[in-house]
């Protein structure tokens, strides 16, 4: 398949026709859907061209028939192409009637109308609804939907759509219908439909001012009683939003689908959410704590898009950011809510670092605000949603909660009902506080990690401290000049005893460089800098070792003590690594001490102490070698982290074993936050015990693995035995299989633990994998459990004999005939070919090369793949 265009912001005109009223037929049928379009269009006042054609984008189905104000458009009058069809010579307000036809049995690529085992559902961002009807499939034409769907009644006994429904009934031959109405206009990307055998679990919320909302979710018969933690999440996500932002639920029900196959996580759809059946079903018996929270975290999430998204859209797929990452930061608001603020603030540092930091830093790396793609499919990034959240969070650290909700408040004021711009959201938050965002506005257009140089001087004769700041950004593609960055730093100062001696404040740094100077400064400080991590940046400061034991012994900034930590471990790993070292330095033992300290110490949560001891990630490493200008040795990394890891469990051995011992009296049931925080430190400290191997641990481990009494603990120990040469690993993973095996999403975790495994075998297991009956190649949970895990496993896919990227580069093309967005998120493995070492660099580039030949590779993969090669 060839290239498609590069498109680029610059050129967005506003569409040439909007549409009033959308009319919408769907006829299901044993092996096709027909669609009937009934669109009331007219010429947009706005719109360049005044005589513009009508364009109507159109893929994958036949057109039957198309008629203008009641009579058949003639051939001279229209063009057809593979892309859609042109109307030349339309009046300025007419209607369209389009009758097409198309199969969502055979669409795997699960965008438009598919079916998902036997349930038909859509997915439509960015553009699916192309495939479903003839339209203007594009963000900023919003119009009225009324939808009436047509089945037979047995297969397909629910038939929903968005908004309310307002007539069903049956029809001859055991079919029948339903209607809805969306009163809301919206974009055809949040257009839903799904037909389909459900169990359906109902509830209600009164929203604030005394609205009654009838909640549906409907999942696949038999799965009903899984629906608890979703349920919970939804009515918590409810009530937060009202309270965090006086933003309330605008429509008589709230539907929530599960779905087996799905390409991402879930859809916002108006009223009609559509969920991946992983993100929202689990068992207390069943689902891990990561996976409780992760409902939460989804639901949370796609509600929250009903007004960040649904209600106030993007203009064009350029401000995607404007929803997502705005959106995202909403999620993480609610979820410190719910549970620690502080906790919730680690977890999502440590993810962007691990993910969006080398997206950043690769070939593919692009501003918050992209300014040109092929396929906006591969731009729902790291970047676009977490360095998103990022932004909007600098924007409160600007000017403060209270600042920020205002600040919303006229965002919805302003904008409700339309298509806008990141540059509408900063002109409401700057509005509502008096303050200019002009210059900060660099954070949607520059892309690159900026990094930010301190040095500071301590004055003790004028008690002032003074510190001298400096800003730059790496280049990335097609950036070659950086402009200073509008960069928010909360800094705190310490005493001698550890106290805060100015609290946190906030200083901006606009220029280069800039001096901060601190007056009325007693003694010399321990520099708490870049506190709660306030912007997205690589922060360089000569800290020695005993200033961040210091921190992470004192700081009152729970991010800078967790920091402190990771500085020190990076800074040993490090070491190891360039100097193949088999030991770990003598200065780690203070490390280890201060956190034998912190492990004592009961006023610190469990949770946090996990998070202390936790090391920093293979791709964080990975990029500090680059930053140093060291290349990356995949094997390396791991020896270093595993050695600092045995080390640890060795000197810590007594404080370990007895802070796991005093855990396991953890009620096994309770899923709050301070119990999943125990739970994880629980298992953490049986890992580090476990890491040698040795058979008492390994003992452990895997009597965990038989008896454990919940998902959480079962999983752990299984993670452990799958890298140990032991016999007692096989009859673990058996076992659970035997248990689990009808359940797909459980054994997703099953085949992801093997796939993660560190052992020299791996690749042949996740062959062998691929022909069980828990995998298939047209699902993407299963796709992303056996191949996606497989492709971050520094020793299996790394191999020094390129095997593992022959692998993989076979199974993109594999999964690419049949679903490109599932294959093109494999070839981000090879991204950062070119900072691993002179072999892996050149095998891999030869692996994205034969990727680049292969003729039928889809516009998704082949645009990843030729940026990956890109001079840049
Ligand atoms: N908006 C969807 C993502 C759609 C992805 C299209 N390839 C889910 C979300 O971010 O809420
Ligand atoms: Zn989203």
């Amino acid at each position: 398949m060839l290239a498609k265009k590069e498109i680029y912001l610059a050129d967005y005109a506003p569409p040439d026709f909007l549409i009033g009223h959308v009319a919408l037929d769907v006829d299901i049928r044993a092996d096709h859907a027909r669609v009937t379009a009934k669109l009331e269009l007219r010429r947009n006042p706005h719109s360049k061209n005044k005589k513009a054609a009508l364009f109507l984008n159109g893929e994958n189905q036949k057109l039957i028939a198309l008629r203008l104000n009641g009579r058949e458009v003639k051939g001279d009058d229209f063009r057809f192409s593979d892309r859609g069809l042109t109307l030349l010579n339309v009046p300025d307000k007419f209607s369209l009637e389009i009758i097409s036809e198309h199969n969502p049995y055979k669409n795997t690529a699960l965008s438009g109308l598919y079916a998902s085992g036997p349930m038909l559902v859509t997915q439509c961002e960015a553009e699916g609804f192309r495939r479903i009807t003839y339209y203007p499939d594009r963000p900023d034409v919003m119009a009225r939907f009324r939808v009436t769907i047509h089945a037979e009644r047995k297969k397909f006994p629910a038939l929903l759509s968005n908004g309310n429904l307002i007539k069903s009934g049956t029809e001859p031959s055991g079919r029948h219908f339903a209607t809805w109405e969306d009163p809301w206009p919206k974009p055809c990307y949040l257009f839903a439909l799904v037909a389909g055998k459900f169990d359906k679990v109902t509830d209600h919320i009164k929203t604030k001012s005394g609205h009654r909302v009838r909640i549906e979710i409907y999942v696949e018969p038999g799965k009903a009683k899984e629906t608890g933690f979703a349920l919970r999440a939804l009515k918590n996500a409810m009530r937060w939003d009202e309270k965090a932002f006086s933003l309330e639920y605008d429509l008589d029900r709230f539907m929530l689908v599960a779905t087996p196959f799905f390409n991402m996580g879930a859809m916002e759809n108006k009223g009609l959410n559509i969920f991946n059946d992983a993100c929202v079903l689990g068992l207390p018996e069943s689902a891990t704590d990561g996976t409780i929270s992760f409902i939460e975290r989804v639901v949370g999430h796609e509600y929250f898009h009903n007004w960040t998204g649904d209600r106030i859209t993007c203009r064009d797929w350029f401000q995607l950011s404007l929803k997502e990452g705005l959106t995202v930061f909403r999620e993480q608001e609610f979820c410190g809510d719910m549970n620690s603020r502080a906790v919730e603030r680690l977890g999502n540092v440590r993810a962007l670092r691990a993910t969006q930091f080398p997206e950043d830093a690769g070939p593919m790396a692009h501003p918050v605000r992209p300014d040109h793609y092929q396929v906006i499919d591969n731009f729902y990034t790291a970047t676009v949603y977490e360095k998103g959240a990022e932004v909007a969070r600098m924007i409160m650290t600007l000017v403060g909660r209270e600042g920020f909700r205002r600040g919303m408040q006229l965002y919805v004021e302003r904008h409700d009902g339309q298509a806008v711009t990141c540059e509408d959201f900063a002109h409401a938050m700057a509005d509502a506080n008096r303050i200019d965002l002009s210059q900060f506005m660099l954070w949607y257009s520059q892309a690159g990690t900026p990094v930010v140089k301190v040095v500071s001087r301590y004055n003790a004769k004028n008690k002032t401290l003074t510190l001298d700041v400096r800003q730059s950004c790496p280049l990335t593609p097609k950036q070659k000049h950086k402009k200073p960055m509008h960069i928010p730093l909360a800094i705190g100062l310490l005493d001698k005893r550890g106290i805060d001696m100015i609290g946190t404040r906030v200083v901006s740094l606009k220029k280069p460089h800039g001096i901060f100077t601190f007056g009325n400064i007693k003694e010399k400080p321990v520099l708490s800098l870049l506190r709660d991590f306030s912007a997205p940046v690589r922060l360089i400061y000569p800290y020695t070792d005993a200033e961040l034991l210091f921190l992470l012994a004192h700081d009152s900034d729970p991010f800078n003590r967790w920091e402190a930590a990771q500085k020190l471990f990076a800074k040993y790993l490090l070491g190891m690594i360039e100097k193949r070292a088999s030991n770990v330095p003598r200065d780690a033992q203070k490390l280890f001490a201060a956190l034998r300290a912190l492990l004592r110490d009961a006023r610190v949560d469990a949770a946090f102490k996990a998070f202390a001891l936790s090391l920093p990630s293979e791709a964080e490493l990975g990029l500090a070698l680059r930053a140093k200008g060291l290349f990356i040795d995949p094997h390396a990394v791991y020896a270093a982290r595993k050695t600092m890891v045995i080390a640890l469990a060795r000197v810590l051995r007594t404080d370990l074993a007895a802070a796991g011992k005093n855990l396991d009296k953890l009620d096994p049931n309770a899923v709050d936050g301070v119990s999943m925080g125990k739970r994880s430190l629980k298992n953490l400290c049986l890992t580090y015990l476990a890491a040698n191997h040795n058979p008492h641990d390994l003992g452990a481990a895997f009597k965990q693995a038989m008896v454990g009494k919940n998902m959480t603990d079962r999983a752990a120990a299984l993670s452990i035995l799958s890298d140990a040469k032991s016999p007692l690993r096989v009859r673990a993973f058996a076992t659970f299989e035997k248990r689990w095996h009808k359940n797909p999403t459980v054994m997703d975790k099953w085949l992801s633990l093997q796939a993660a495994a560190r052992r020299e075998d791996v690749l042949a297991t996740v062959k062998k994998l691929m022909r069980h009956p828990a995998f298939d190649l047209k699902n993407p949970n299963r796709v992303s459990a056996l191949i996606g895990t497989f492709a971050h496993n520094s020793i299996g896919f790394h191999r020094a004999d390129g095997s593992g990227y022959r692998f993989i580069t076979e199974t993109i093309k594999a999964v690419d005939g049949v679903n490109p967005q599932s294959a093109v998120r494999l070839i981000q493995a090879f991204a950062r070919w070119r900072d691993f070492e002179p072999k892996r660099r050149a095998l891999m580039k030869k692996a994205l090369s034969n990727l680049a030949a292969h003729k039928s590779l889809s516009a998704n993969c082949r645009e990843v793949v030729s940026k990956s090669l890109g001079k840049n």
